[in-house]
């Protein structure tokens, strides 16, 4: 195999790697999978990843990934010329940082509290889960908003990974009215992120 397969689901995270491969001009193909659903493709994503979670990423060598955010600074390292990272220390602290957020803090938001019933709660406790999981969400965006300065993408005038997960989850619950509202900053720089053709087509594969 000598180039990436991306297990991918649509609508799901796994578009913000489909964009980062893409950006990068690596070769790769993307396996679209029924992500919760029993059957063999979901047999061979627990397979890679015992989590069955997408993206899940196989390399050329066969290696799995299994995080975006490792997928993103993996991206990065072998196609550095994309600078989906960016180049300088001040800017890299910030979307260190960020990236984190987005993966440790406002991802299990969505992974938790969009499916409780998946976790056997009753309807009462799933309805908490739910209420707790987007407030937190809103909390988190509200404080990105503060960090962010679109020029026109969140870091400045250079397009970094962070933007490819604005365009994403920002179509997310709780939507683009609420952006707009509360985080405007945070949805102006999905939007110009969206503008970039190659952005482009995959945002539309995954609508
Ligand atoms: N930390 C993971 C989160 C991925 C994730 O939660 N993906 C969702 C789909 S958008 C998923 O697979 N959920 C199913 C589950 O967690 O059981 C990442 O950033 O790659």
């Amino acid at each position: 195999m000598s180039e990436y397969e991306l297990i991918a689901s649509k609508g799901c995270g796994s578009a913000v790697i489909e964009m980062a491969l893409a950006l990068a001009g690596l070769p790769h193909r993307v396996t679209l999978i029924p992500y919760l659903e029993p059957g063999p493709g979901r047999e061979r994503l627990l397979s890679h990843n015992p989590l069955g979670q997408v993206p899940t990423l196989i390399l050329p060598d066969g290696t799995a990934m299994t995080e975006s955010a490792a997928m993103v600074l993996h991206i990065h390292d072998v196609a550095p010329q994309a600078e989906l990272v960016p180049p300088d220390v001040d800017n890299r602290a910030v979307f260190f940082n960020l990236l984190v957020v987005l993966v440790g803090a406002v991802y299990p938001t969505f992974t938790f509290g969009d499916e409780p019933k998946q976790l056997g709660l009753d309807d009462a406790a799933a309805a908490r889960l739910r209420g707790e999981s987007d407030a937190r969400r809103m909390r988190i965006w509200r404080h990105m908003e503060t960090l962010v300065s679109p020029a026109p993408y969140a870091l400045g005038s250079a397009l970094t990974a962070l933007d490819l997960y604005l365009v994403v989850m920002t179509a997310w619950n709780p939507g683009r009215a609420w952006f707009a509202e509360h985080c405007p900053k945070l949805l102006a720089a999905a939007d110009a992120a969206a503008q970039i053709p190659a952005v482009a087509r995959v945002r539309e594969r995954n609508a």
